[in-house]
């Protein structure tokens, strides 16, 4: 595939939200008036209480930025309530079940009660504005009316993801501090029940200041049940009224703590406000889905992502959408599931990431064949850099050739879309990203800090703030500073490499620092080298990443046993058995590999250059290895992987 096949605007988009042009005067705007460009847009797309002293203000070395300072206004009010005159009958939700019998609309006024009556019942349990609630759901609709009611109030969320571990759960309701917690009995996902309210409890153990845990039944299976602890959700909002006024917030009062991996340490919980947040969500969405009043959007991520936060929730919502919730698996009950949805529901934007896509395409044609999909206009991908193989197969087999694939990059730092095309704005070439979105000046730099010019590759930074950025680290605003603010002095740095071509376009290369991408999952080595390392019989271990044809990326463990110890014929699994249980399931390690030693620098730092060399057996490539302590390491290393592969 050639970096030069370009596909042209569709003519069906030449009357969309941002033609050529207008992307060129938009973007030209918000940079050389970045005051006057935000103020218009956070009029045109948001309901105020009160407006702004100050549009933007920021400190890229402090790690400090606020924006529409003084302003005030609520986030579910602008996602519910406005659209009600024109849009309570219309459909909000469209809620899929894990069975393929099972689904359900929610209009804008069934959200609106809903939100209130779960409101409601946060307040009655002692929930104020700026404390901060733990959700812990499957992707059913409570999880959209638990993030707003949340909103409604005041209240901070921090989702976290129904596929995390007792132990990862309570590691972030600790660090957040909530106090209480909204799960469900049990998910359903491709058949199978994932007992939710089991590992709550089992956090629960070790979070004494949790007084309450809201209980959705889903599967109503027999559950333990701890008395004034434990409410059932149902019992609870059936009997709290509908009505539950907005609380006026200011714009940079907290809205959500997100948790992400970082290369070091434990999980941060990244921490978003609430106008700018709002604002970036509201139009990006609009413009890379190019949405038109009544489409039916789906997005495909977990509500326990930043994706599912953003494109399931807030920006659809607040655009007056219709915003499809799907609880299962694309392969279940098989591999066509997702067609079956998008002919069903009458589909028109479809967002996904490379991972999902590359499973599906090795499924076979047939799945998606058998299905109609003409109602699809649009299609997306996020996550990680998608293959050129992936997207032709997404966009001529998925998309019959005849709809745009927008690729977004972003992360759960920035808040929303920072490049991506626009559909009815850009020529797009398979693999690349292409253009920054309003607002975002991206730079590329090299090794010294200084920035490329023209086309090149480099460390991928953003010059200015933008409205969505990341506002701090919940209690650790110096870890902000330190990790995306200290590498290159007045940037921020997004851990990412890229590429620049000829016609301006930016292509990801992936991470430059230890954090893994498993199926867009993100997951830093050393989340799984200490989880490894917490089993008696190892003494060391070293992660990397390795090219794994569906997941993108694999986990590679290289683990050194204690010296008394020996390999038996469980080690394998218990290793496994432990990533699973302290991180979750999308941590399994997919190779281990036996290391009598590890290269390290004669400061004893581990070389991971060389281990990934090794990993993707590239050994002709190791570089430089006379710096390591003791070169010899390697030859065993090498020998061992060889016949592993043989
Ligand atoms: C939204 C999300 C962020 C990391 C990011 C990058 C990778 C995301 C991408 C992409 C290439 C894209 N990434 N989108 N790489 N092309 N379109 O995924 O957030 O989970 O925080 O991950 O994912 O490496 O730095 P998050």
């Amino acid at each position: 595939m050639s970096k030069n096949l370009v596909h042209k605007v569709p003519k069906n988009f030449h009357d969309a939200h941002i033609t050529p042009q207008k992307y060129k005067e938009m973007y030209q705007r918000s940079i050389d008036d970045p005051n006057g460009f935000w103020a218009d847009m956070a009029t045109e797309f948001l309901d105020w209480n009160q407006t702004w002293n100050r549009v933007v203000d920021y400190n890229f070395s402090k790690g400090q930025a606020q924006w529409f300072s003084g302003a005030e206004l609520n986030v579910s009010y602008n996602c519910i309530d406005r659209h009600l005159p024109k849009r309570a009958k219309q459909t909000a939700l469209i809620w899929e079940s894990d069975n393929p019998e099972e689904s359900m609309e929610i209009s804008y006024a069934d959200l609106k009660t809903e939100v209130c009556k779960l409101a409601n019942t946060l307040k009655s349990r002692g929930v104020k504005k700026g404390d901060r609630v733990c959700i812990y759901l499957p992707m059913i609709p409570q999880a959209a009316y638990a993030m707003l009611a949340c909103a409604r109030i005041g209240a901070v969320h921090s989702v976290v993801f129904g596929g995390f571990s007792p132990e990862a759960l309570k590691d972030r309701i600790l660090d957040a501090d909530c106090r209480l917690v909204i799960t469900a009995d049990e998910s359903t996902r491709g058949g199978k029940n994932v007992p939710l309210k089991a590992n709550v409890d089992k956090a629960l153990a070790h979070c004494p200041d949790v007084h309450t845990c809201l209980v959705v039944k889903c599967t109503h299976n027999d559950i333990p049940w701890v008395a004034g602890r434990d409410i059932c959700y149902r019992d609870s909002v059936s009997v709290m009224s509908a009505d539950c006024p907005p609380e006026s917030m200011a714009a940079e009062d907290p809205l959500f703590i997100l948790y992400t991996s970082g290369s070091t340490g434990k999980p941060k919980g990244v921490l978003h406000t609430t106008a700018g947040y709002l604002l970036q969500a509201a139009m990006t969405f609009k413009y890379t889905f190019d949405y038109r009043e009544g489409e039916v959007y789906w997005c495909t991520a977990d509500v326990g992502w930043v994706t599912g936060h953003t494109y399931i929730v807030y920006g659809p919502l607040c655009n007056g959408a219709t915003s499809l919730m799907f609880e299962g698996v694309p392969t279940y009950p098989d591999a066509g599931r997702c067609w079956d949805i998008v002919d069903k529901h009458k589909v028109n934007i479809f967002y996904t990431a490379p991972t999902a896509i590359r499973a599906l395409q090795a499924q076979g044609d047939e799945f998606v064949s058998r299905s109609d999909r003409s109602s699809l206009r649009l299609l997306g991908t996020v996550g990680e850099p998608i293959n050129p193989e992936a997207w032709e197969w997404y966009h001529r087999v998925v998309g019959d050739a005849r709809c745009p694939i927008v690729d977004t990059w972003w992360q759960t730092e920035t808040g929303t879309h920072m490049i991506t095309a626009l559909p009815g704005a850009t020529d797009l070439k398979p693999g690349s990203a292409s253009f920054p979105f309003f607002g975002v000046q991206l730079a590329l730099l090299n090794e010294d800090g200084s920035e490329v010019q023209g086309a090149g590759s480099g460390y991928l930074v953003v010059k200015s703030s933008w409205p969505s950025q990341i506002r701090t680290i919940y209690g650790d605003h110096q870890r902000l500073i330190d990790t995306y603010f200290s590498t290159y002095e007045g940037y921020y740095f997004t851990g990412d490499g890229a590429t620049r071509d000829a016609d301006g376009y930016y292509w990801i290369t992936g991470r430059v620092d230890d954090v893994l991408n498993v199926s867009g999952h993100r997951m830093g080595t050393a989340e799984v080298e200490s989880a490894l390392v917490l089993h008696p019989k190892i003494a060391e271990a070293a992660v990397v990443g390795f090219p794994h044809d569906i997941k993108g990326q694999g986990i590679y463990c290289y683990v050194t046993l204690m010296d008394n110890a020996e390999v038996d014929g469980n080690l394998r699994a218990e290793l496994i058995a432990l990533c699973s249980r302290e991180i979750g399931p999308i941590a399994k390690p997919d190779v281990i590999q036996w290391a009598p030693g590890l290269p390290k620098t004669r400061s004893g730092k581990i070389m991971r250059r060389i281990l990934r060399k090794i990993a993707e057996s590239d050994m002709d490539s190791l570089g430089d290895i006379t710096t390591l302590a003791d070169p010899t390491v390697v030859d065993t290393l090498i020998k061992d992987r060889i016949s592993m592969m043989a």
